[in-house]
């Protein structure tokens, strides 16, 4: 490490050390935690599944499994055609353990380790259920961070019994690529004065903020790692991305000056999933989207958020983004309303070639209190005569705003 030379007072950047935590296949790992015999085997946890069925996605699969070509957002047939079941076939070394989605149980995991992170970090953002950032600046010093970094991965083993990966950076988007960059059981420092060197390599898909289709769209500008995007024109990016094109700029050479802050309440909650290709099957397309209804659904409750706005977004091939949205007289917490709806604003589709699906709830509303304004909506005994409103918020034009997952994901950010 070199220390940078800096006058007295001045703030620098190298001052800032952020810690990026992200647990390793984190339900398979909470799977095995509980039942030891998954260690080293390939595990699938799966969204919607049921033991024996056939039905559900994947949420993620262990390193073993992902050897398969099992991978997060695959339809559990899919999964199942890469790797049989252990329960169907026991004398086959190439079958694997599926397991359903026990979320209160890794919500309870995830908190344990949340809470050794508190300790270990001035600041804590919290990002998922097994994603955070840590400013450590005031903990640890360049020349001992990988020791730092190592001791929050220990403690987080010792105590909790589930892997970590960590990245160390001067910035957050760095700290993110850190943590990724040597999964599982990562850990990665990146040294102010080698965050250039580090990020020149990795693709641009890989970038924070960057999705599948700004992805194209830089390739086709001849940008295809992060060291192309650091060193490309910011007037050009600019003017074909608008701010968020000297944001991602920025971002490419190290320039992230976000601070570490604890989270506020979000705008929407959404879960995604992509098919593998595109699917005629509506059937299929109509399953996925009830499991994600419910899967927004309940982690809304969770949240303690009620909505007003509930909103699908479709994707058919090649990449052109549909979304539906219709509003709600006040806000509510109400799975099966959320179910209706979806499955009543997907009806349009039917027919066509889908890619992609997406379940949102917007206009969130984190107050205590009773669900008051629900009168003349459940009353009448059809929910269409309370809807006040159909958004028509299509955007056909294949572009996919603020798309931050990779292709092919169940995402855990908003998708708008
Ligand atoms: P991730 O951190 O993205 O994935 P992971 O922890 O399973 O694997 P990795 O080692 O690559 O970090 O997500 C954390 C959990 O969120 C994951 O265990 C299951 C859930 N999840 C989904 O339900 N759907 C998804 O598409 C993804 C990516 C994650
Ligand atoms: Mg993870």
């Amino acid at each position: 490490m070199v220390d940078g030379e800096r006058l007295p007072g001045a703030p620098a950047r190298e001052e800032r050390i952020v810690l990026h935590v992200d647990m390793d296949c984190f339900y398979a790992s909470c799977e095995r935690r509980r039942e030891p015999e998954l260690r080293g085997e390939p595990v699938v946890v799966g969204m919607g599944y049921e033991p024996g069925e056939t039905v559900g996605a994947v949420a993620t699969a262990s390193y073993e499994a992902r050897e398969y070509g099992v991978e997060s957002a695959q339809a559990i047939g899919a999964a199942l055609d890469n790797l049989p079941r252990k329960a169907d076939e026991p004398d086959n070394p190439d079958a694997g353990y599926y397991r359903p989605v026990d979320l209160d149980f890794y919500q309870d995991v995830g908190s344990s380790v949340k809470e050794i992170l508190y300790e270990l970090g001035d600041t804590v953002r919290e990002v998922s259920i097994d994603e955070a950032y840590l400013d450590v600046t005031d903990r640890t010093a360049w020349d001992v961070a990988d020791g730092f970094a190592r001791h929050v991965k220990q403690r987080i083993h010792r105590e909790v019994g589930v892997p970590a990966s960590v990245g160390v950076a001067p910035d957050m988007s760095t700290a993110k690529l850190a943590s990724d960059y040597d999964k599982p059981d990562g850990l990665v420092v990146v040294e102010p004065d080698e965050v250039r060197e580090f990020l020149a390599p990795i693709d641009v898909a890989d970038v924070h903020g960057i999705g599948p289709v700004r992805a194209r769209e830089l390739r086709e500008m001849g940008i295809e790692t992060a060291g192309d995007l650091a060193s490309a024109d910011p007037y050009e990016l600019t003017d074909r991305f608008g701010d968020r094109g000297r944001d991602l700029y920025r971002r490419a050479r190290g320039e992230d000056n976000r601070p570490v802050e604890p989270r506020g309440k979000p705008k929407s909650l959404s879960r995604e999933s992509a098919f593998d290709g595109a699917t005629d099957d509506f059937e299929r397309v109509r399953e996925q989207v009830a499991t994600l209804a419910e899967a927004v659904a309940d982690r809304a409750t969770r949240k303690d958020a009620f909505y007003r706005t509930i909103g699908v977004k479709v994707v058919t091939p090649p990449f052109d983004v549909h979304t539906r949205a219709e509003s709600l007289p006040g806000p509510v917490d109400d799975a099966g309303l959320v179910d209706d709806v979806t499955q009543d604003l997907l009806g349009e589709f039917a027919g066509e070639s889908v890619r992609k699906v997406g379940v949102r709830v917007s206009n969130l509303d984190f107050s205590e209190r009773e669900q008051a304004s629900l009168d003349g909506f459940e009353s009448d005994g059809d929910a269409d005569d309370g809807r006040t409103e159909r958004g028509r918020g299509d955007s056909t034009g294949g572009r996919e705003r603020g798309g931050t997952q990779r292709d092919g994901q169940i995402s855990l950010d908003d998708f708008e």
